[in-house]
């Protein structure tokens, strides 16, 4: 087979990318080495910045979003038993989506089928070759039999545990990382937001967030150690805890119920630069990794593949240094996403070694930002989003 594109990873920033090239005139075969179900029994993000709004238009597939995703104009943050709210619309007049990512990667199958994407699924050891020359290729097994893709750009969008930037020598990539000393133990209950924005809790037993995937399906998170036992986390252990951590008014309104999913995610920071080797281009998770207090991991993924759509598109129209400029770009806006969310991470979590001044630090911070209209101007842009 041969392709102009071949893209390692059927998630979100693969199937967008697939999208968005086809509408461009460019050819692009997506190898997916999970099937389409299991892709889509991820329960991951919730929150889309606008520009990822503005780019699922652009992918003629966001209609399903705009009739049953949630406007947000504003979060809350609290601390030591208060909230306050961080207006976004009269701060800077913008907003943000709340509709799951399971949804998004959904809308973006459906829309790759309407125009006969080729979505190749259980695509096992899919492996890169050539990619230091002007004809790469890709090889794996579907049925057992080995296949072979022929063509002039791979792009990794296949997470943090991929192939693609596993396949890049060592000596060509700079890779900076942290990794924070707990986790976010995740739980999607069918029950109704204990708020209709998002609350942001910070506490000294524990950083809390609340969110929500429409009006009847809550989505929660509590800090915990990565290394919790499962079975310490009854559902009743888990509310008793989260209420623990929330102001007042919103632990009273919290309505409790069976979990549907329940899981421990770790928590880093990684960035590999540059996101190019050859005729390779990571994207997404591949490249890069945030805690996902920020709501920036699928996001960024977004604004990677928008620059490099319109840098392909430009090469293929001519441009020769177009895919010169994809990782520069992509890179200056992921640093300033990796910076806005450790800056909540370690704003938000309590951290093992933290002492009561550092607690008071991370109070007089927040009281800072309750107080400062030019504080709370710098988290809403960031929150919303930074153009591309
Ligand atoms: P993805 O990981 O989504 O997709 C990669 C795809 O490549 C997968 O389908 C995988 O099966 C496939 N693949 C991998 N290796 C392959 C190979 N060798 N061959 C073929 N296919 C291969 N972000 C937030 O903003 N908020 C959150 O709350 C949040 N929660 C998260 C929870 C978890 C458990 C994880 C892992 C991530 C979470 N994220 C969150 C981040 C997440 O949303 C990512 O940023 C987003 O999925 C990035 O999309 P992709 O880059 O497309 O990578
Ligand atoms: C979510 O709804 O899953 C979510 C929302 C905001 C975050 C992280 C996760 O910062």
């Amino acid at each position: 087979m041969r392709t102009q594109v071949c893209i390692i990873g059927g998630g979100p920033s693969g199937l967008l990318l697939s999208q968005l090239l086809h509408l461009a005139g460019i050819d692009s075969v997506v190898l997916e080495r999970h099937t389409r179900d299991h892709v889509l029994s991820r329960i991951r993000a919730g929150v889309l910045e606008w520009g990822t709004v503005r780019m699922m238009e652009r992918a003629e597939a966001a209609e399903r979003m705009h009739k049953e995703g949630f406007l947000h104009e504003g979060i809350q943050l609290a601390a030591a038993n208060r909230g306050f709210r961080v207006d976004f619309k009269s701060l800077i007049d913008s907003k943000v989506m709340i509709y799951g990512q399971t949804e998004v990667t959904a809308d973006l199958y459906e829309a790759r089928e309407k125009l006969d994407g080729v979505i190749v699924h259980e695509a096992q050891g899919a492996a890169l070759h050539d990619l230091d020359s002007d004809a790469p290729y890709v090889t794996y097994v579907t049925d057992n039999a080995e296949q072979r893709i022929d063509c002039d750009f791979v792009v990794g969008c296949d997470g943090y545990h991929g192939v693609s930037r596993a396949s890049i020598p060592a000596a060509k990539l700079k890779t900076f990382e942290k990794v924070y000393p707990f986790g976010w133990l995740g739980v999607l209950a069918e029950t109704p937001p204990v708020s209709d924005e998002l609350i942001y809790a910070n506490h000294r037993r524990g950083f809390a967030l609340c969110s929500m995937r429409n009006d009847a399906l809550s989505r929660y998170y509590i800090q915990t150690p990565t290394d919790d036992p499962m079975e310490k986390w009854t559902d009743a252990a888990f509310w008793d805890e989260l209420q623990r951590r929330l102001p007042n008014e919103a632990a009273d309104a919290l309505v409790k119920g069976p979990s549907v999913e329940k899981n421990i995610v770790p928590l880093r920071s990684f960035v590999a630069e540059p996101m190019r080797y050859g005729r390779l281009f990571l994207v997404g998770d591949a490249a890069h990794i945030v805690p996902p207090t920020g709501a920036k991991g699928l996001n960024l993924a977004v604004s990677d593949v928008h620059y490099l759509h319109k840098a392909l598109t430009q090469h293929y129209q001519g441009e020769r240094l177009a895919l010169d400029h994809y990782s520069p770009n992509a890179l200056a806006r992921v640093w300033k996403a990796i910076r806005f969310s450790w800056w909540m991470t370690t704003t938000m979590h309590r951290f093992p070694d933290q002492g009561e001044f550092d607690q008071r630090i991370q109070e007089s911070e927040l009281a800072y930002l309750e107080s400062s209209a030019a504080a709370q101007t710098q988290l809403a842009e960031n929150y919303v989003g930074l153009p591309y």
